[in-house]
């Protein structure tokens, strides 16, 4: 296994002191980034000890440490998992060859591209979540929010590596231009959509940290299988650390759900309204940012039908998530899909397999997306209540593909635009609702205590009890 050097200005365990261009490359950029971790980063507690976990070994067990750390002194490093010196191209039509260990020349603008967009999403999630530091229901829950911005900001750097090392000049211009759009900017936004969308709530984090960390999820799978080896061995270890971000919003979803379900049984009463005069968030309002967040995420799987995507994967660019467990690497068959027929009505079509790859990965978010579901009705039918929440169908409020700007219902029953603009209020947050959950994020900065409108988490971080002083105020 590769050692991680911690003496060296950026720790890494890609031997970075025997490239002293690349090296020299990177320590130019380090103090860019640490200006934009200023200016955009988290905009409270910026300088206060925060238990993080940083990376230290890219070893299955025991890949990290806990400590209190400040964040602008947290040890961004560059690790790679380890290199099997003997792996092949495992789907496509190159597939039994050897794994690329530099770019090849015909991939080289497909494969950049498919790197900047992947690193554009990591800095963009630190600028919408910049301002929740003010409002966090709990120091554990702060921690958190930390801890996933100051692991995105090593995913950027694990971008910024490839781009330096295996792209040249126009590698490095793109890492400056990943500092330089920005979330929600009018000129120059992040590249994906969701990325612009504002997080100014703490249900609007817990739901991005659920739905939309898990495309990332799905994205490193399929990324993690490229035949260009450094960046499917990239991936493999920012996964290691993607599992954290969705817990923090599987977690923090069930906590909301169970206090709200609390209130509703001290209350006796199901009545929304009820249930928010007493300071809760009432399930039809969770169910309305379920309906927003998870439709934003599903646009970031790209349209149905992809000749981008059949190419990257013929070419071996990006293959399938956990590729290993289909019994053809080659995906030639057929994939049937529902499509708006232009009539209002819906029709069946058949494409190629390869040219549903981004449907396929679609349907499998899909499915990982209802466990958590499942997770939070279970909270809801034990506390006696009929109300179910339920993700709504792939069909609704999309902006990307086949289903973008088809007016459905949430149920993807294609509708009237009237109706839709009817419904909407009602499927997804108005302002009034924002406002609403805004009023009750009141911070709550006191060890052990949480904020009332959610439940404290069932343990604490790396065995530490819940009323830990997670950050030290
Ligand atoms: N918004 O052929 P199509 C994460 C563009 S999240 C705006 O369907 P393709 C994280 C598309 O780029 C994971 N534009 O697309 C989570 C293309 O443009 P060009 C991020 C969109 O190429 C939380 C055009 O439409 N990683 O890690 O098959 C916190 C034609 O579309 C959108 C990746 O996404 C959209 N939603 O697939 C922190 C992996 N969708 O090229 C981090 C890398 C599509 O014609 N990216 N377009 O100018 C990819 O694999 C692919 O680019 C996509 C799109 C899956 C995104």
């Amino acid at each position: 296994m590769a050692a991680i050097n911690y003496d060296e200005k950026i720790p890494n365990n890609v031997d970075l002191s025997n490239n002293r261009t690349l090296q020299r490359a990177l320590e130019h950029w380090q103090p860019r980034f640490l200006d934009w971790w200023k200016d955009l980063g988290p905009a409270v507690f910026s300088n206060n000890d925060v238990y993080l976990r940083t990376a230290t070994s890219v070893d299955r067990e025991g890949w990290a440490t806990f400590g209190m750390v400040k964040m602008p002194e947290y040890r961004w490093g560059i690790f790679l998992a380890d290199q099997d010196a003997n792996r092949t191209i495992g789907f496509g039509d190159n597939i039994g060859q050897p794994a690329w260990q530099v770019v090849p020349g015909e991939h080289r603008s497909t494969l950049r591209r498919l790197i900047v967009t992947q690193g554009d999403t990591e800095p963009a999630s630190v600028e919408q979540q910049r301002a929740l530091g003010q409002s966090a229901p709990s120091l554990y829950d702060l921690r958190n929010l930390f801890q996933v911005n100051v692991e995105e900001g090593r995913h950027l750097w694990a971008m910024v590596y490839l781009l330096h090392a295996y792209f040249g000049r126009d590698g490095r211009e793109e890492a400056e231009g990943l500092l330089e759009r920005h979330s929600g900017d009018a000129d120059k936004p992040r590249i994906l959509s969701t990325f612009n969308e504002p997080i100014n709530d703490w249900l609007s984090f817990y739901m991005f940290a659920y739905f939309t960390d898990r495309d990332g999820k799905f994205q490193l799978k399929a990324l993690a299988e490229s035949g260009f080896d450094p960046l499917a061995r990239t991936c493999q270890f920012m996964l290691t650390e993607e599992a954290h971000h969705m817990f923090v919003g599987d977690t923090g979803i069930g906590r909301v759900v169970k206090r709200s379900t609390e209130i509703m049984n001290e209350l006796k009463s199901d009545d929304p309204q009820k249930v928010r005069a007493a300071g809760g968030i009432d399930l039809q309002t969770i169910q309305k940012y379920m309906n927003f967040w998870f439709s934003s995420a599903l646009d970031l799987f790209g349209s149905e039908i992809s000749s981008n995507a059949a190419s990257y994967f013929a070419n071996g660019l990006k293959g399938r998530p956990d590729e290993g467990l289909y019994d053809e690497h080659e995906a030639n068959g057929e994939y049937t899909l529902t499509v708006p027929d232009g009539n209002g009505g819906v029709k069946t079509e058949s494409i190629s397999m390869r040219n549903a790859m981004n449907e396929v990965m679609r349907a499998a978010y899909i499915r990982d997306c209802e466990n958590g579901v499942k997770r939070w009705n279970k909270i809801i039918e034990k506390a006696g209540f009929d109300f179910r929440l339920a993700l709504p169908s792939a069909r609704f409020r999309r902006t990307v593909g086949a289903w973008a700007n088809v007016p459905t219902d949430p149920a993807g029953n294609p509708i009237a635009p009237e109706a839709f603009a009817a419904g909407i209020q009602s499927w997804i947050p108005t302002p009034d609702d924002q406002t609403f959950v805004a009023s009750v994020m009141n911070p709550v900065y006191e060890s052990g205590k949480v904020a009332n409108w959610i439940a404290p988490p069932d343990r604490g971080i790396n065995n530490m009890p819940v009323d830990y002083e997670y950050v030290r105020v």
